[in-house]
């Protein structure tokens, strides 16, 4: 099987086991946001991608995190398919890691802790896992791909110990030493977005996590608890210097009262490009978006 064929077979496998496993699980789908009047600032993604309609200005979408928020007011477990645009540095082009255009798959969880959703998400690539072996194993092994089954819990690291013992690239090392996927948790405040939640018994500690996939495939999943309650979500803008004018509508939905919750995004094309064994992002889709390219369709 071609290579692009094989990318075709295990993205829809990754579709359709996340899918079912979710269902399974209690949580619906929500259909995806593409263009929204406040987005998620993003602040190593500084380039802003815009259109203009009706005389106002539409953000296309860089992740639902505050749709998710406010979504959990809905309903208790929401996830989504969620096509994401980040006009990223066009050096990024060369971390085989990045796309312009890509999709996550972006759930949360009403009254849900970090600890839970670290837990739906082993449990959820373990899923993911099982099936891409079941259904595609044999075309994997012949391009040299073989998929082992990782024992739970992954093992965990907080930010500083990383830091500490691997040095600034602390995130390519431990994903390049890992045999295991393995999560990073207890960011410094400074290092992330204002929604990861402030962890109240430990100040300047985030309640957040990433997972880095082995192998050196690195970062693959991100999330964590959410500030909710609009004084602390203003303190935080405030805090990173942005302006609360931009973030109105969401400090109007924390007005009006938003959930405690948790939830993470996975990124669909590096979870492909992970299991897949792909060098570079771009071989997982059809039509990929690689930052500071031009593309033919
Ligand atoms: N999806 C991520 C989360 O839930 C946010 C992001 O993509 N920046 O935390």
């Amino acid at each position: 099987m071609k290579r692009e064929a094989l990318a075709l077979e295990v993205t829809s496998v990754v579709l359709g086991a996340s899918r079912e496993f979710l269902a399974k699980e209690g949580f619906v789908e929500l259909l995806p946001v593409i263009l929204a009047p406040v987005t998620d600032p993003l602040r190593t993604t500084p380039e802003w991608a815009t259109i203009t309609a009706y005389g106002h200005t539409w953000y296309l979408t860089r992740s639902m995190i505050f749709h998710k928020q406010a979504a959990v007011r809905v309903h208790p477990k929401i996830f989504c398919f969620s096509p994401n645009v980040r006009l990223e540095p066009r050096e990024r082009a060369h971390t085989g890691r990045h796309l312009f255009e890509f999709v996550q798959l972006d759930l949360e969880v009403r009254d849900a802790t970090r600890e839970d959703v670290m837990d739906l998400g082993e449990r959820l690539l373990l899923h993911v896992l099982s099936e891409v072996r079941r259904e595609c194993g044999r075309a994997l092994a012949a391009w040299g791909r073989e998929l082992p089954d990782y024992p739970r819990p992954f093992p965990r690291i907080t930010w500083h110990e990383a830091h500490r013992e691997f040095g600034e690239n602390f995130e390519t090392e431990l994903s390049r030493r890992s045999k295991t996927p393995v999560w990073l948790v207890d960011f410094p405040i400074d290092q992330r977005e204002f929604y990861d939640r402030e962890d109240p018994d430990r100040p300047g500690i985030l309640r957040d996590m990433d997972l880095l996939y082995p192998e050196g495939f690195g970062e693959g999943l991100s999330g964590g608890e959410r500030e909710y309650q609009g004084e602390r979500i203003r303190a935080r803008i405030l805090r990173q210097g942005l302006s609360l004018e931009a973030y109105r509508p969401l400090l109007a939905l924390a007005e009006d009262g938003l959930c405690p919750s948790a939830g993470f995004g996975i990124g669909v094309e590096r979870l492909v490009r992970f299991l897949c064994g792909f060098p570079h992002i771009a071989e997982t889709r059809l039509f990929p978006r690689v930052p500071g390219e031009h593309a033919l369709l």
